[in-house]
């Protein structure tokens, strides 16, 4: 035994966000700070001796050597077993399926998900817990009180196994386990779904394009699109997971994803497009020339989930979280089920799946899952449209269409304001929170305000309560606007703006969300100041 305790102080600005801890790279990187955090982890859970943990990322730079030290500060705790993907690589869904195939006692997982990597980009950590899913709130506010009081972390003073040879190694009498990322993950999409009818659906000359991003989905879609699903080997691009993502934002939207936009946008288009994030879990679908919003792809999914193996009962309940539209309801009302409203993050997932009150959740930020996880899972959502493409023969454009005329279309759009300063940020939000009281009656552009509040959420499982979740106006007829602070961004802050609008009317649904939503977007910007008091023209980001 070579363990070593190094004495530290508490270091400022550790508290995890919507979904883990997320800095500049070069923040994660300074002396103790990462140290810091993953012994605050270790504290916040009791402690890691006799315990078994998973362990991966999504590939960025700073991944490998984070991987190694966290290892040392494992093995140092006392941790018995870390199961770890070959290169410290893992998709964030497949480590959470990982934890729960060999029932690990959690996972941490090397991710700053869709912001940029690299040496000048951002680096990130959450923990996992026993049922593969986020840590809940209860648990990141004991990790960040640890964070806080921290005098010492203890870490081995031995070399980390080198992490490119599958196998178990020993590391001060800790196993380190080193697995393949992919296998598992693969052989559980084969249970869901139905890979023959993908199949022939390939063999009969159906194309699709995966934008891999750079990130970590590569190797699986190439496993799964190309070696087990028979789709050409140009069915999959950018699929080498690259530490700085080439350059590249891994962040499946039109904005970043623009040249899976222009291929499916083409004379030519392939006949299905997706990509995912840089750790997997998000996904973005289109169809010839049509992007299908993440809040619509949720309603189709829900609607048409029976069509896949696993889920031919239907889904049991159907969970959106708050500023993702109100399609995914009234698939749930016209199915008798349960609909639920979460805040933003899938850890608010968590206890609705384990209870099984709902199969299918989903975010508008392009995150879609089941319960075969409890993480939001990229090609399980690009899996399903496929195996639902294959079952009913009929392209994405016909079933969007279909869906919205049975339905109803939810005008939809989210206007990003990024790298905002802080104090103008919290002016926007404190100014619309003041007056929520006072609006309801208002006519604003021509909208007439019918309530307003700030979101909590009180969990049906634990009861447990989450306030301040975003603000919320709602207009007569339908349309809503919804205002929040990110928790993922990492310097000044993000402002979000969410717009929807029903529009029951077929022959009115076929317009560009922008123009449709133009007297709503005046509204919202009217209400907010959002302009004026961060001193933009524009979002930064439209998606
Ligand atoms: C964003 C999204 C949220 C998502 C979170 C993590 O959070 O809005 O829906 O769950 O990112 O996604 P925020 O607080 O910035 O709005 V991932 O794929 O970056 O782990
Ligand atoms: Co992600």
């Amino acid at each position: 035994m070579a363990i070593k305790t190094q004495a530290t102080t508490p270091i400022a600005g550790q508290k995890p966000g919507t979904s883990g801890l997320r800095k500049q790279t070069s923040v994660f990187m300074q002396p103790h700070f990462l140290e810091n955090y993953v012994q605050a982890i270790f504290d916040g859970i009791g402690g890691v001796a006799g315990k078994t943990l998973v362990l991966g990322g999504d590939g960025r730079f700073f991944n490998d050597t984070a991987s190694g030290i966290i290892l040392r500060m494992a093995a140092a705790g006392g941790a018995k077993h870390i199961i770890v993907g070959r290169n410290a690589l893992l998709s964030t869904p497949a480590a959470s399926h990982l934890i729960r195939k060999r029932g690990a006692d959690g996972g941490l997982i090397l991710s700053a998900s869709h912001n940029p990597g690299g040496p000048d980009g951002d680096f990130g950590l959450k923990f996992n817990m026993p049922n593969g899913g986020p840590a809940p709130e209860s648990v990141t506010d004991r990790i960040f009180e640890a964070t806080k009081t921290i005098t010492a972390y203890q870490i081995s003073d031995q070399v980390a196994p080198a992490l490119d040879t599958d196998g178990t190694f020993d590391l001060d009498g800790m196993a380190v386990e080193v697995v393949d990322p992919v296998a598992d993950y693969a052989d559980l999409m084969e249970t869901l779904f139905d890979f023959s009818a993908i199949r022939a659906l390939f063999l009969s000359g159906f194309r699709m394009k995966f934008d891999a991003m750079h990130a970590a989905t590569g190797p699986y879609a190439r496993e799964i699109f190309v070696n087990r699903l028979g789709a050409t080997g140009d069915s999959v691009v950018n699929d080498t997971p690259l530490p700085d993502f080439g350059g590249g934002h891994p962040d499946p939207n039109p904005i970043w994803a623009a040249d899976l936009v222009a291929t499916m946008s083409a004379p030519d288009a392939p006949d299905f497009g997706a990509a995912s994030d840089g750790d997997g879990d998000r996904n973005m679908i289109m169809g010839k020339g049509l992007y299908v919003s993440p809040s619509d792809s949720l309603a189709v999914l829900a609607a048409l989930m029976h069509l896949a193996p696993a889920y031919a009962e239907g889904p049991k309940g159907i969970a959106r979280s708050m500023p993702t539209s109100a399609a995914a309801d009234r698939v749930a009302a016209a199915k008798g089920i349960c609909s639920f409203e979460t805040p933003t993050g899938w850890k608010f997932f968590g206890n609705l799946l384990d209870a099984d009150m709902a199969t299918i959740c989903g975010e508008e930020s392009s995150g879609t899952g089941s319960n075969h996880v409890r993480e939001k899972d990229g090609l399980w959502a690009v899996l399903l449209w496929l195996n639902i493409l294959a079952a009913t023969g009929k392209p994405v454009t016909t079933l969007l269409a279909e869906h919205w005329a049975t339905y109803g279309r939810d005008y939809y759009t989210r206007h990003d304001y990024e790298n905002v300063d802080a104090a103008a940020a919290h002016a926007v939000y404190n100014g619309l929170r003041d007056k929520l009281a006072s609006l309801p009656g208002q006519n604003v552009d021509g909208l007439v305000i019918e309530r307003a509040d700030e979101f909590a959420y009180d969990d049906p499982v634990d009861q447990s309560r989450s306030a301040n979740q975003g603000l919320r106006i709602f207009f007569k007829g339908g349309a809503r606007a919804v205002l929040r602070l990110s928790g993922t961004g990492t310097v000044g802050a993000t402002l979000r703006l969410y717009l929807e609008q029903p529009e029951p009317n077929l022959q009115r649904q076929a317009e560009d969300p922008q123009r449709a939503l133009a007297q709503l977007i005046a509204a919202a910007g009217a209400l907010t100041q959002i302009n004026a008091l961060t001193g933009r023209d524009q979002p930064d980001v439209i998606s």
